[in-house]
């Protein structure tokens, strides 16, 4: 019997990853958030999961540790990998990746100083814009940044808009839509194509019926 990996990306993710799952006729075998275990069996036999750092879903399905992942379109903009497809936007954890500025900034004219964790993002964007900018790795609470003039903007996820808000900052420029997709390693296309296949329907069917 084949076996099939799936790894889910913990968090907000996976709070909306388990309904469309169970949709899909696929439910883990015991309670996943009243556990510390990170794989999980399912109902499926031969189908388990992982429960992975978003960051890292991307690098297990691209060297095959995992033939399905399911992971942040800005996670997979800033990962830039290759050796897994695309197949389903399962349209969950949607949100935007924008520039965002200090309420009433002025134009920054000389070169820009951007905080961001999405450094590939970034570099890919102000090139794009034709804008020099120096970008400042952060791993979170990029919000801060420009209150302590660490950076005169930032490139982050933007749903609400209240986090910008109440750090008095403004959405600016729109990078990126966001929202979940589900990826699977190229290789494991082809060699489980039956099973993968039945998997990626069964979540589409549970996608569009929401
Ligand atoms: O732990 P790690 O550093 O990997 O990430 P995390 O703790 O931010 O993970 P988590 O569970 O928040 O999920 C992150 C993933 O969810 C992202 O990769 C996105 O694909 C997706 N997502 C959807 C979001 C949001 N919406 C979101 N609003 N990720 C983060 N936010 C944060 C944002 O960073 C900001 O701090 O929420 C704040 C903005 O929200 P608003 O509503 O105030 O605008
Ligand atoms: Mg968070």
């Amino acid at each position: 019997m084949t076996q099939i990996t799936l790894a889910l990306t913990k968090g907000r993710i996976l709070k909306e990853t388990l309904p469309l799952l169970e949709a899909a006729g696929i439910v883990p075998a015991e309670d996943i958030f009243s556990s510390r275990k990170l794989v999980f069996d399912t109902n499926r036999e031969g189908l388990r999961l992982l429960i992975l750092r978003g960051s890292d879903v991307p690098t297990y399905v691209q060297f095959g540790a995992a033939d399905i992942g399911v992971a942040g379109k800005d996670v997979l903009l800033e990962h830039q990998g290759d050796g897994y497809y695309e197949p389903l936007d399962l349209g969950i954890a949607s949100c935007k990746l924008m520039t965002a500025v200090p309420v009433g900034a002025p134009t920054q004219t000389g070169r820009l100083r951007v905080a961001t964790k999405y450094i590939n993002v970034a570099r890919q964007y102000y090139a794009e814009q034709g804008r020099q900018a120096d970008l400042i790795k952060l791993y979170g609470a990029m919000e801060l940044a420009p209150i302590l003039d660490l950076a005169h903007e930032i490139v982050d996820i933007v749903d609400t808009g209240n986090t910008l808000k109440a750090n008095g900052l403004v959405p600016r420029d729109e990078i990126a839509d966001i929202s979940s997709r589900l990826i699977v390693n190229k290789a494991a296309m082809k060699t489980k194509y039956a099973d993968i296949q039945a998997t990626v329907d069964a979540l589409q069917a549970a996608v569009a019926k929401r």
